[in-house]
């Protein structure tokens, strides 16, 4: 059977903010089919691959007209007569039809759709689930622990608190079936509390709660009422994971905090980070400063990365040059996964095999702006990623992740799904 690529068709899909995105369409000459959306950020680092919008007025700016253009044109003319199974070559010559170096003029938008779209192709023509394609020649598949957003903040909830993302991770857990189960209930017990005190808004871009909190700590005393109203010990069975995204709020070591109504400089937010560390059962920060603020960030490292993850997200954009670098400055201790900041699947792998050779964790990571895709379920699982991240617990382009996870643990025979050994983790 032929795994050569027939042809490649673009179409403009609806993301979970309303919001034109780029879906590929994969056929290989065998009739196989395979199928990716691109997801998009809102706080993203200004490293990352561009995600191409038409501008102008229609949707705010944020159409694909070109992208879904060039995804039915130069795209699949490029991508004809490839070998799908050659994942490398496929993606070295978008790269190269491309032709940039931030992926400006096709689109890391219209590129990462294609590249994953290709990978759906050639796991369909081998006849197996992605993840099974990706990780063959292991029999050691676990799933990934994940990292649940329970309060939005930042730019996803209007900035209401400055923190964009309180999450939790059910440390605890035995597979990935009770993470979601303690996870679940911790998530109800979040929404009663915050009616009871009439602070509950709905909820924001990921799913958590909208955060009509007065500060940032509020929230923090919050969901730590709300892991033990549902019956966990905070720290021991479900811990706190926050995503600060400083980039966000910060330049030049300035950072504006706008829920306490005041400056701090990279002194000031690492030494209120390192308060919370001690009075929080925190076992993860993200982008603790902004993606400007090297040195800062290596402070931040030594005086806290024995204690937590220090996930680096804006600050790398899944580069593996970039991971490199901030290992070289001691930044950082984990790198955030992203497909769509680079761009490919196989800068996305190298990214995370160069995490990996220089010894730090890693997250594979959705995006604020999700849909029903859920191949990152699949990195996670087939690469052997052992935590994921997907936003929180409510929304169908969230759960359609979770949901998918609980298939791939089904069907690996596994009861509720292996999760990686606790003592593997940094809190074990
Ligand atoms: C992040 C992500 C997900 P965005 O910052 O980690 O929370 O947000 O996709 O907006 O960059
Ligand atoms: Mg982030």
């Amino acid at each position: 059977m032929s795994v050569e690529i027939k042809t490649a068709k673009g179409r403009r899909v609806w993301d979970s903010r309303g919001r034109p995105t780029i879906e590929t369409e994969i056929e290989l000459v065998s009739g196989a089919v395979g199928r990716a959306i691109a997801p998009a950020g809102a706080s993203t680092g200004s490293g990352e691959a561009v995600d191409k919008r038409d501008g102008g007025d229609t949707f705010g700016g944020f159409d694909v007209k070109a992208g879904v253009a060039a995804v039915n044109g130069e795209i699949a003319n490029c991508l004809r007569g490839l070998d799908a199974s050659d994942q490398e070559q496929v993606d070295a010559a978008l790269i190269e039809l491309d032709g940039t170096a931030n992926k400006s003029r096709l689109g890391g938008n219209a590129l990462i759709a294609t590249s994953m779209a290709v990978a759906h192709g050639a796991a369909a023509e081998a006849e197996l689930p992605l993840w099974q394609y990706l990780g063959k020649g292991r029999d050691d598949f676990f799933l990934p622990l994940p990292e649940i957003q329970i309060f939005g903040g930042g730019a996803h909830a209007g900035r209401r608190v400055d923190v964009q993302d309180f999450m939790v991770i059910a440390t605890g857990a035995k597979t990935y079936e009770q993470a979601l189960e303690w996870t679940a209930e911790v998530y109800r017990c979040a929404g009663r509390i915050m009616t009871e005190a009439g602070l509950n808004q709905g909820v924001a871009d990921e799913g958590g709660y909208w955060p009509a909190f007065v500060s940032n700590e509020q929230a923090l005393d919050y969901l730590v009422r709300a892991i033990e109203g549902a019956g966990f010990i905070p720290g021991e069975d479900v811990a706190i994971s926050l995503d600060i995204a400083a980039t966000d709020f910060g330049k030049a070591g300035r950072y504006q905090l706008s829920a306490d109504k005041r400056e701090v400089d990279s002194d000031g937010l690492s030494e209120m980070l390192l308060r919370w560390i001690e009075r929080y059962p925190i076992v993860a920060i993200e982008d603790p400063l902004g993606e400007d603020d090297p040195e800062a960030m290596a402070a931040f490292t030594a005086a806290a990365g024995d204690k937590v993850e220090v996930i680096a997200d804006d600050f790398i954009c899944t580069s593996a040059s970039r991971i490199e670098e901030a290992h070289r400055g001691g930044a950082c201790n984990t790198a955030l996964i992203k497909p769509n900041q680079v761009g490919t699947l196989t800068e996305t792998k190298a990214a995370l095999d160069r995490s990996r050779q220089l010894g730090w964790e890693s997250i594979v990571s959705a995006r604020s702006g999700e849909t029903e895709d859920t191949t990152i379920v699949h990195l996670a699982v087939g690469w052997g990623v052992k935590q994921l991240k997907v936003g929180s617990f409510s929304r169908s382009e969230r759960m359609a992740k979770w949901n998918e996870g609980l298939r791939v643990a089904e069907t690996l025979g596994q009861q509720g799904g292996r999760l990686a050994p606790r003592k593997s983790f940094p809190w074990g």
